[in-house]
C-alpha cells in the first residue's frame, strides 16, 4: 500500500512566530509530500521490499533491492524525519523555559547533561553550521541503557538507519528555515526550543521507541 502524507496535527500559522505559516506550508505541503511521492515511485518497482511501515523500512535498509535502496534512503528517510519532525512540535510549549519533561526524562537529562539548558546548548551546537556542514539533522537519541546522546545526520539520513532510537530531531535543512531566518541558522535553531513538545519527547522516552 502506497505511504501518505500524515496531516499536520495543528495548523499552519500554530508555531508563529517562531516558525512563520509560509514556511509550515511549503515545508509540509511540498517538501515532505515530495519524498513521500518519490518513495512510492521507487517503491512500484519492489512492492514485495516494503514491509509496511517507513520506519521498518529504513530499519533494514540493507534489505532493499540495490537499484531502489538509495532512492529509499534518501525519500523514506526523509519521509520518516519529516513525520516525527511534525510531532516534535508544538504551539508555545516550551516558551519562557516552561518545558514538561516529566519524571522520567528529567532525570535522564540531568544524568547525562547536567540540565535541560545544556542538552540544548550541545544538540545546538551539533546542528551549528560549522559542525553539520550543508543540510542534515541534530538527534537527541536514548541508547539501550536508557541514557542520552546527541549526534547529526547528513541529508535525510535517520538515526533508525543505524539502529538508534531518535527522540527529538532537528531539521536544518535550508528548506526549514531560509524564508524567514534567511542564511541565519542559528536564530533558527534558537526559536526552535519555542516549539518543542517536550511531552511527546518524553512519551518517546518512556516507550522506547520512536
Ligand atoms: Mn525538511
Amino acid at each position: 500500500m502506497a505511504y501518505e502524507l500524515p496531516a499536520l496535527p495543528y495548523g499552519y500559522d500554530a508555531l508563529e512566530p517562531y516558525i512563520d505559516e509560509e514556511t509550515m506550508r511549503l515545508h509540509h505541503d511540498k517538501h515532505h509530500n515530495t519524498y513521500v511521492t518519490n518513495l512510492n515511485v521507487a517503491l512500484e518497482k519492489h512492492p514485495e521490499a516494503d514491509p509496511g511501515n517507513v520506519d521498518v523500512l529504513i530499519s533494514e535498509l540493507d534489505t532493499v533491492p540495490e537499484d531502489i535502496r538509495t532512492a529509499v534512503r534518501n525519500n523514506g528517510g526523509g519521509h520518516a524525519n519529516h513525520s516525527m519532525f511534525w510531532q516534535m512540535l508544538a504551539p508555545n510549549s516550551g516558551v519562557g523555559g516552561d518545558e514538561d519533561l516529566g519524571e522520567d526524562l528529567a532525570e535522564a537529562v540531568t544524568w547525562g547533561f547536567g540540565s535541560l539548558e545544556s542538552l540544548k546548548e550541545q544538540l545546538t551546537a551539533a546542528a551549528a553550521p560549522g559542525a553539520l556542514f550543508g543540510s542534515g539533522w541534530a538527534w537527541l537519541i536514548v541508547n539501550p541503557d536508557r541514557s542520552l546522546s546527541i549526534e547529526a545526520t547528513a541529508n535525510q539520513d535517520s538515526p533508525l538507519m543505524e539502529g538508534k532510537t531518535p527522540i527529538l530531531g532537528l531539521d536544518v535543512w535550508e528548506h526549514a528555515y531560509y524564508l524567514k531566518y534567511r542564511n541565519r541558522r542559528l536564530e533558527y535553531i534558537n526559536e526552535f526550543w519555542n516549539v518543542v513538545n517536550w511531552g511527546e519527547v518524553a512519551r518517546r522516552y518512556e516507550s522506547g521507541h520512536s
